[in-house]
């Protein structure tokens, strides 16, 4: 199927943390690619995924990193699509240099910005399907029914105290 999504990260290292992205993407049905394409250690890289995202059928790019993290806000400059960031929780600051990094951007090229760490990236995985989910009716219901499954499964366990 052709990817919709590109789900990049600047390391091996974040995976742990954007699965969780591709775990959404995988449960809603949204076809998916994923690379690590890092800003610091392989620039052209970065240039060449970003510019020739749209053209490839990307509709969507969620980039996470960690630390000094410039690659959503740079992929952001070479693209027009939609660019979710995730903040790679960093083991020096927590994630809060990574959060900074990602939300600071100057006006004029925008990025959505998620949460720190692993309900960051499943919440990019589930907003990366909601824009698709504007122009794909399958995604959509399959998000209807994914938000209908957990209301249901609060409702069903009230007693806090119950495993
Ligand atoms: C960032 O540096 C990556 O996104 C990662 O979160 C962090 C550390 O990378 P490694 O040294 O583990 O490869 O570019």
């Amino acid at each position: 199927m052709q990817p919709l999504v590109g789900l990049i990260m600047g390391s091996k290292s974040d995976w742990p943390t954007m699965e969780h992205a591709a775990n959404m993407l995988d449960k809603l049905g949204v076809p998916y690619e994923t690379r690590v394409v890092s800003a610091h250690r392989t620039p052209d890289l970065l240039f060449d995924y970003a510019k020739t995202a749209a053209e490839r059928g990307l509709k969507v790019i969620i980039a996470g990193a960690g630390g000094a993290a410039h690659l959503p806000g740079m992929v952001a400059s070479q693209t027009s699509l939609p660019v979710l960031g995730v903040p790679v929780q960093s083991k020096a600051l927590n994630g809060l240099d990574s959060l900074l990094s990602i939300c600071q951007m100057p006006g004029g090229i925008a990025v959505g910005t998620l949460a720190i760490g692993n309900a960051g990236a499943t919440n990019a995985g589930l907003l990366a399907a909601q824009i698709v989910g504007t122009f794909d009716d399958t995604v959509r219901k399959a998000i209807d029914e994914f938000r209908a499954h957990q209301t249901q499964t609060v409702l069903d366990n009230p007693d806090p105290r119950d495993p």
